[in-house]
């Protein structure tokens, strides 16, 4: 086997002995009457116990030394399963397998038994669980922060074509990897009222006396990498009422009240907000990132002066990512801890936050800058606001020193929003506050430059930077597709898993052997075989393995247009029935994806997905050249099934609109070719694969801009123009696909006739005959197989090592294991 070779014995004697005493003293179960579930606990629990070993090692070792450690702060770590990533990592893969093999349990099937740690929303909290995983694997000392949600993101079931939203209870038999850390607790403050007094020095000094308070407990899970020794930290902060008050109102005889505070205070950990872009600002958001962040905050303090280091030095010691601007906050409340509880002045103080600072960027939708009404920040975080006013004020003074009074620009780079009601912008508090800001991928950071934060950078022109997206090879290849691994290793040798970044390039020579190729068209057979297993068990539905499988899954908004795709599915449907003798590549058109519960259109795109499978999967016309399938729930265990059984993977956002874009890396890394515009990621993509192994079509970033500069003035021609894009529409609005309510598309298709924002009728011909190549190049095997395996051979650069890399050099000045 690739992963690991052939276990040694006695390792396996002692993973054996591992998890039959934590069957029997921790699951309290005899192998005899235990469940499926009981020995995935114990094999958890056995597994956990060896990454515990290093751990303890290298949390001693950071406590004692002077290296710089860094902080990730994000809301959001999208995990996935555990099992076999810590597995793998700690090399203990094939033992384990063997183990359990000896005992009579199948790994294979209690791997399925543990739930996914669902605490992201998509890109930006797979992105935080990649990074984590790297910054291990380098040997960087790294905490990540975020909070430990009882429910993660909500499980989608399909009710009648339609999403609904049921409860995720991922905790529900607990969580084996995690450790409770009640020693490790912090006092979380809301609300009150700021005095002001002298200190013992004479100098007047802010008291913020807050009315509420939440303890935040701590959970730790350790991050081991990937064959290092050193194992990192994710510690998650659960929110629990502060006993001692509840004690006073409880012996006061406000039972009821007392109960009230508890399940105040617990519902800040209670649940993922399940939006990717900001919706009106809601308190308990604001409660959520400001209660994390004062925890992180604490904590890394008190890590910090435990070292006996001085606040001055923080930032020689500490670096801390902002994942976007979630928690932001952190500008006021390290202003306000270096202020007010140490007493520094405040130009030490800002000069230290920024220094110790920096914020990555990672959306340009207007409607997905978090900002916060004045009224609610002054009513939550009173001290704060007043912090906020003060940095604003010095900003805006230092730039009329520097004579800049141009009334507009220093509107657009203020902190407060004058326009929609006061408000706190929080992607300009990030930015003034950090040494450094970063965008996702090269385009993205270009457009950051000329748009949200123009004049900011024309102020500060060295601060933006761009730090491309990358993904772990660890999950998204080895762990993912352990029989490409396998012909990886094979062909190239077992330095391709440890550096797969610079191996991979020499698959490009295999890539002209048909022996070779056939292997690796026969592993994505095999994928596809088992994917196709995966869709009958779960849709009663049968799709043929040889037929192309065109894959677009992904959060469901608007700009990742996946009303494009339906509109080609539409077409091709057409195509097919109106020419009974048309030549057609047999295809199964894949998607997956939640829509925020909120967001109406997304959740009719995703009826809509629904309404065409159903009507094109019972018509017999269509001979078994398309299917149409809606695969309910995707999360990361599913990407995980269906990444490897993809041959066309979809990246067709509106260009300028997608940051960057994760799973298009992941679909390449394992062979599959990219539909996709020049958008976010794609575009390094492309210059890497080479555009001869790629379908790039469509508008520009810089042509979607103009045509929106120009009006809706052209609109109307696409359509009168293409008479196939017609049809579609047409097809749509009118009911075909939804006999029972024949008007309920006929809105959503006129607004594409009106306000077309999206781009998709601009597109829709382009596409198309996008679409028309990859059905050329699928009839030549041999060329489709070559440019499958130079996609994987070529895609090395994107794996977050080679990030976090950069990050490491350009924004955290901390040294990568090695160097
Ligand atoms: C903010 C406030 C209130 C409620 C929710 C939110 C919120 C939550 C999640 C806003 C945005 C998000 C997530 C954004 C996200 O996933 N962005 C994606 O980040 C990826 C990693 O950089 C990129 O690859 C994607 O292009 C980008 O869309």
């Amino acid at each position: 086997m690739a992963l690991d070779s052939i276990p040694d014995q006695s390792a396996v004697e002692i993973f054996k002995h591992a998890v039959l005493t934590r069957l029997r003293y921790a699951v309290g179960k005899d192998p005899a009457d235990a469940f499926d579930h009981d020995w995935f606990e114990a094999v958890a629990l056995a597994t956990s116990k060896y990454q515990v070993d290093n751990w303890e090692e290298t949390t001693r070792a950071i406590d004692r030394s002077a290296r710089k450690h860094v902080y990730y702060l994000s809301l959001e770590f999208l995990i996935g399963r555990l099992l076999i990533d810590n597995l793998s990592n700690l090399g203990l893969l094939e033992v384990a397998r063997q183990a359990l093999s000896e005992l009579g349990v199948d790994l294979e099937r209690i791997r399925l038994l543990e739930p996914d740690a669902a605490l992201g929303n998509g890109g930006l909290g797979r992105l935080a669980a990649c990074f984590m995983e790297s910054m291990a694997t380098l040997d960087i000392p790294a905490h990540g922060y975020g909070i430990r949600y009882e429910h993660g993101l909500f499980k989608q079931v399909i009710g009648d074509g339609w999403q609904q939203e049921h409860t995720e209870t991922w905790l529900d038999f607990g969580n084996p990897w995690e450790f409770e850390r009640p020693e490790s607790a912090y006092s979380v403050g809301f609300g009150g009222s700021v005095y002001s007094e002298p200190d013992a020095n004479g100098v007047e000094r802010q008291r913020w006396e807050p009315v509420e308070r939440v303890r935040a407990v701590a959970y730790d899970m350790p991050v081991v990498g990937w064959r290092t020794a050193s194992v990192n930290t994710l510690r998650l902060w659960r929110a629990r009422a502060e006993e001692t008050l509840k004690l006073d109102r409880f012996n006061a005889g406000d039972h009821l009240g007392a109960v009230a505070d508890t399940v105040r205070a617990e519902s800040i950990s209670r649940v993922l907000y399940p939006a990717d872009s900001t919706e009106a600002g809601q308190e308990l958001r604001l409660r959520q990132e400001y209660f994390f962040v004062a925890a992180s905050l604490q904590d890394l303090m008190q890590r910090h002066l435990g070292k006996g280091e001085d606040v001055y030095g923080l930032p020689e010691r500490v670096a801390i990512q902002l994942n976007d601007t979630h928690p932001a906050i952190a500008v006021a409340e390290l202003m306000r801890l270096l202020l007010d509880e140490r007493g520094l002045d405040w130009s030490d103080a800002w000069e230290l936050t920024v220094a110790t600072l920096s914020y990555t960027n990672h959306t340009l939708l207007p409607e997905a800058l978090e900002s916060w009404p004045v009224g609610l920040m002054e009513r939550l975080l009173p001290r704060h606001m007043q912090i906020i006013y003060l940095i604003n004020a010095f900003h805006i003074d230092a730039l009329r020193a520097k004579d800049i009074h141009d009334f507009a620009l220093l509107r657009s780079v203020s902190l407060i929003e004058e326009d929609h009601g006061r408000r706190v912008r929080m992607g300009n508090l990030a930015f003034l506050g950090s040494h450094s800001v970063n965008g996702v991928s090269a385009l993205h950071t270009e457009l950051m430059r000329e748009t949200v934060f123009r004049d900011l950078h024309r102020l500060y022109p060295n601060r933006i930077s761009n730090k491309t997206n990358g993904v772990t090879f660890r999950r998204w290849l080895f762990q993912t597709n352990p029989e490409l691994t396998e012909l990886l290793v094979d062909t190239l040798g077992d330095d391709v898993l440890d550096n797969p970044e610079s191996r991979l390039r020499d698959l490009a020579a295999h890539a002209e052997k048909s022996a070779v190729r056939q292997r690796f068209a026969q592993q994505r057979r095999n994928a596809k075989q088992r994917l196709a297993v995966l869709i009958e068990e779960r849709l009663g539905l049968r799709v043929d393995p040889d037929a192309l499988f065109d894959v677009h899954v992904k959060r469901i908004h608007e700009y990742k247009r996946q009303l494009l795709n339906l509109l080609h599915t539409v077409a091709l449907y057409q195509d097919i029935r109106n020419d009974p003798t048309t030549e057609r590549v047999p295809r199964v058109k894949i998607f997956a994806g939640k829509a925020a519960p909120s967001y109406v259109l997304a959740k009719l795109i995703i009826k809509l997905a629904n309404d065409i499978s159903r009507t094109v999967n019972a018509d017999p016309t269509v001979r078994g050249l398309l299917k149409v399938v809606f695969i309910p729930n995707y999360n990361v265990s599913l990407a995980e099934s269906i990444i490897p059984a993809a041959d066309l993977s979809e990246q067709i956002s509106t260009a300028g609109l997608e940051a960057s874009g994760t799973s298009n890396m992941k679909f390449a890394l394992n062979g599959a070719l990219t539909i996709g515009t020049l958008d976010g990621a794609n575009v390094e993509m492309c210059e890497r694969i080479g555009p001869e192994n790629m379908f790039i079509f469509g508008l520009k970033a810089q042509q979607v801009e103009a045509r929106k500069r120009a009006g809706e003035l052209a609109m109307h021609n696409e359509i009168a123009e293409s008479p196939r894009l017609q049809e579609a529409l047409m097809a749509v609005s009118s009911g075909v696909f939804s006999p029972d309510d024949p008007q309920r598309y006929t809105a959503l298709i006129d607004s594409l006739r009106h306000d077309d924002r999206f781009m998709v009728c601009p597109d829709f011909d382009a596409y198309w005959d996008a679409q028309e190549r990859v059905e050329q190049l699928w009839r030549k095997p041999s060329r489709w197989w070559k440019a499958s395996m130079l996609n994987t051979a070529r895609v090395g650069w994107f794996s977050s090592d080679r990030t976090i890399r950069e990050y490491a050099q350009d924004i955290w000045q901390v040294p990568v294991g090695g160097e």
